[in-house]
């Protein structure tokens, strides 16, 4: 497979640690997939969907206690804590290596060990980086096999460069209480452990893809979000590239994949999806900014998942898919989920994989169900998904879930302020991470569980990396989720954000107008085209509250953004901190 020494070395340490009874490589190929397939439906660990209806489908149910993240269980382990920053669980590496060598020792005992040679972004790509992930778990080669580059390739594309991300993934017990995900960014290292959930185990994701990623991009010059990137497609055939960062189950796989309106599709309008949940950014001889989405597939939120909500989603995974955690329909052995209709089956084993009766008002997929999907299977998938140059970016959008606050959207005045911007983030918790869910919390540029590095030092990289874009991105903030008295969204929100789409577009074009606040530059009402929404309700006179500004909530925001500040410390980048002076001078006024 290789003769790469690094490679060769460091799996020999790792093998003498949990002692696996086989190692196997993973080559990339057909067969080796198959089998792969057929030898963990035979364990238990997928069943078999129906091949007619959904071919090439499968379903695993994790344990009941691993469904989500576990953010208070991840660290990042730099040999100076402050590198890690207020924002991060940190701890001593080597305290920590002793501590996660014991819970290795021997987890491999009787099993196999599979060898993932992975690469985020397509090879070769000047973007592209390498990892190897170990791993007990077929489910995770699988998931590996749709989600990045993985196989031979790779290696060979490595060749004897001892520069690559080194992963270890074991499932041992499943223990809650001695689940670790931990990242040492100086050692290019990952280890996970008593897991088996998608985001703590799929290490090229949010481990290598977004964690380390900052970590090296803060280095190196260039910047690795929590974002989606689309193409919007206008009648005269011209693409334009936009960005969005927005938490976990926030909606980025839905704009990224959106089906514009009736009257917008007639006249030609497209949306193409480069990605739907990480971006790698980097300037480009041209000045501008440029965007490749590291990953190979999208692991999406099942629950709402429909086909008036995204269409496109749905018949990414109609093949080639593995669905986690949502219900099995026992008489046609195909999948369902709560929003996916209006009928649930009868027969059906929920997530739990025990007998599930929709009345019972027991919801039968987990909120984070999600499905392991092939990018290239999306109808919408971008013509650009493989340039290995990636995307030039026009707009930034940042959001998240607010009930009041903020405004569906607004624009910042210039870069910084669009840093101040991102960094005053705040969104309400989602179920894509263990703990309490609807609570607001500050999750500056969506990246608060992801940022590999101090806060403060990460702030100051993103106005750093504004002096080095002569062409930078306009950058926005959307909200598509103000709620009325009743705490319904009032905005119709999906495809119609194309509306809001077409403003940002507008808006770096020089050819819409806004009305200047003290929060940024917002549309002018009649500006966000409402045709054909009239029959939800909504008017000019529902534009405008969506777009009011509350000075007194804003303050209010401000003065727990001040404490988030602080709390960072003294890494905090001055220019951010005159932001926010500015801003709560602008709102007293
Ligand atoms: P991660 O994969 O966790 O990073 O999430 P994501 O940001 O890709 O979120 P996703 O698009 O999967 O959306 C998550 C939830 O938000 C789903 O339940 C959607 O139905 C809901 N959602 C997405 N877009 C909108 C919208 O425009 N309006 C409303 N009201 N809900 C939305
Ligand atoms: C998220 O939580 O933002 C996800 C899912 O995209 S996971 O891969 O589990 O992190
Ligand atoms: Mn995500």
């Amino acid at each position: 497979m290789t003769t790469n020494k690094a490679v060769l070395t460091w799996l020999e340490e790792m093998k003498a640690l949990v002692k696996p009874d086989k190692v196997v490589w993973i080559d990339g190929s057909k067969e080796q997939t198959e089998a792969l397939r057929a030898e963990a439906c035979a364990n238990g660990e997928l069943i078999k969907l129906n091949p007619e209806k959904l071919p090439n489908c499968y379903l695993h149910r994790t344990a009941v206690n691993d469904v989500a993240r576990v953010e208070n269980r991840t660290f990042i382990c730099t040999s100076k804590k402050e590198d890690a920053g207020a924002t991060n669980n940190w701890c001593d590496p080597k305290e920590m290596y002793d501590k996660l060598y014991k819970l290795y020792d021997g987890s491999m005992v009787g099993r196999t060990m599979y060898v993932i040679p992975y690469s985020m972004s397509v090879v070769g790509s000047p973007f592209a980086k390498i990892g190897i992930e170990l791993t007990d778990s077929i489910y995770v080669v699988l998931n590996m096999l749709i989600m990045t580059r993985a196989g031979q390739n790779v290696l060979d594309a490595l060749g004897d460069n001892p520069d690559f991300v080194k992963g270890l993934h074991a499932r041992k017990d499943i223990d809650e209480e001695n689940r670790y995900i931990v990242h040492f960014p100086e050692d290019n290292t990952i280890m996970s452990v008593n897991s088996g959930y998608g985001g703590n185990v799929l290490l090229g994701k949010k481990c290598f893809a977004l964690r380390i990623a900052s970590y090296l991009a803060h280095k190196e010059g260039w910047l690795a979000e929590h974002m989606l990137i689309l193409g919007l497609e206008n009648p005269q055939g011209e693409i334009r590239y936009i960005c969005a960062a927005f938490p976990s189950a926030c909606g980025k796989t839905n704009l990224a994949m959106l089906i514009p309106p009736e009257l917008y599709r007639k006249q030609g309008y497209k949306v193409w999806c480069v990605g739907d949940d990480i971006a790698w950014l980097r300037v480009g001889p041209d000045g501008r900014l440029w965007a490749v989405n590291p990953e190979n597939g999208f692991f999406g939120v099942a629950p709402g998942t429909n086909l008036k909500s995204n269409p496109n989603a749905l018949r990414t995974t109609e093949r080639d898919t593995i669905f986690t955690n949502v219900v099995l329909n026992t008489d046609d052995n195909t999948v369902w989920w709560e929003g996916l209709n209006k009928t649930p089956p009868v027969h059906a084993v929920n997530w739990k994989g025990e007998p599930w009766d929709a009345s019972s008002g027991e919801k039968g997929a987990h909120p984070n169900s999600r499905f392991t999907a092939v990018a290239e299977n999306c109808p919408c998938i971008s013509s650009e998904f493989n340039n290995p140059q990636g995307v030039p970016i026009d707009a930034i959008i940042f959001g998240g879930r607010r009930a009041k606050t903020a405004p569906l959207v607004y624009q910042s005045f210039d870069w910084n302020h669009g840093v101040f911007v991102g960094s005053a983030m705040a969104s309400e918790t989602t179920a894509a991470a263990a703990g309490a869910v609807g609570v607001v919390r500050r999750d500056p540029m969506a990246m608060l569980p992801f940022c590999g590095y101090n806060m403060g030092d990460y702030f100051a990289h993103w106005i750093q990396m504004g002096t080095k874009i002569p062409h930078a991105p306009k950058i926005f903030n959307v909200n598509w989720f103000r709620t009325d008295a009743e705490g319904h969204f009032i905005w119709p929100g999906f495809g119609d954000n194309m509306r809001v789409l077409l403003w940002i577009l507008a808006r770096c074009d020089g050819t819409a107008d806004a009305v200047e606040t003290p929060i940024g530059y917002l549309p002018v009402p009649e500006d966000i085209n409402i045709e054909g929404l009239e029959s939800e309700g909504i008017t000019v006179d529902v534009i405008r509250d969506l777009l009011s500004v509350d000075s007194s909530l804003w303050l209010e925001d401000a003065k727990g953004l001040r404490e988030f500040y602080n709390k960072i410390g003294d890494r905090m980048p001055k220019e951010l901190l005159d932001q926010l002076d500015a801003f709560e001078a602008r709102l007293k006024k």
